[in-house]
């Protein structure tokens, strides 16, 4: 694995340029994908939030450093979702409504993809109205739910309770995860299961779909 703290430094620096082409360049030399957004990626965007919070770095630091990573990860994305023919379960993901971060939730659908589920990507700001519609229509098994944000958290709960009135809860087994989300908040709005990152959501959902 090269030494990719030049991919760091271009996602915490919002530089789209040199992340895509850094990205490209590794991925030339066989760099490991998932290693280059766990050990890479994933912290560049964690000191993007430090910043944030104690203001050295503001709104459109946030922007540029979110459109680097995503570049990035677009160039990514195919190796992360490769699989085999059968898919081993359905799922329905979205960021939950009022929730506009989508990378953590991009990537959880990626490797859900690559872990051998259909994923149905509903985006981001998903009310409950258009998950219970999905998971009807799709006939999924699983609904993963993403929140960023604390004052969005009650969204997930929102989500379960639709799912509930709409006879659909016994039918799917509902995931959630997101910077702010617990065990214990999961535990607390009923839902099936807590992931703290996009490969434990993968392993959660395996383990689930052959329980
Ligand atoms: Co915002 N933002 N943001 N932001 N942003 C945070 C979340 C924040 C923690 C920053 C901070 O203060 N340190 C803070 C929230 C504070 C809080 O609620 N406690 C915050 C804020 C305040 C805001 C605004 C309100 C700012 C403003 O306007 N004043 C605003 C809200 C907009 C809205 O949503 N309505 C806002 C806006 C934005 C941008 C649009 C500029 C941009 C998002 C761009 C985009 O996503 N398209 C942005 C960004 C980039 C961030 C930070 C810096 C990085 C988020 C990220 O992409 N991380 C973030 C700081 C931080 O998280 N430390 C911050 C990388 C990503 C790979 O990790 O999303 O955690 P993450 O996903 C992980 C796990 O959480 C897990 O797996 C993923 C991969 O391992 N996971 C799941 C996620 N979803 C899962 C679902 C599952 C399982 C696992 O289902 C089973």
């Amino acid at each position: 694995m090269p030494d990719l703290t030049s991919l760091y430094t271009a996602i915490l620096n919002g530089d789209a340029k040199a992340a895509t082409a850094i990205t490209k360049e590794a991925l030339a030399e066989n760099a490991d994908p998932l290693e280059m957004v766990n050990r890479y990626m994933v912290p560049a965007m964690s000191e993007v939030g430090k910043r944030f919070e104690c203001e050295e770095y503001f709104v459109p630091e946030l922007l540029l450093a979110a459109r680097a990573m995503k570049g990035s990860l677009e160039l990514l994305r195919p190796l992360l979702t490769e699989r085999g023919s059968e898919p081993t379960g359905r799922v329905v993901i979205g960021t939950v409504k009022g929730d506009l971060h989508d990378i953590g939730k991009n990537l959880v659908a990626s490797l859900l993809e690559g872990g051998g589920f259909e994923v149905i990507d509903l985006g981001a700001d998903v009310g409950p109205e258009r998950f219970v519609a999905a998971v009807r229509e799709k006939n999924a098994n699983f609904v993963c739910l993403s929140a960023l944000l604390t004052v969005t958290m009650p969204s997930m709960r929102k989500t379960i309770e639709a799912l509930r009135a709409a006879n659909l809860r016994d039918r799917v087994r509902v995931l959630v995860g997101g910077a702010p989300v617990t065990q214990q908040w999961a535990d607390e709005i009923g839902a099936d299961g807590f992931a703290p990152n996009a490969s434990a959501a993968v392993t959660l959902a395996r383990r689930l779909a052959a329980a």
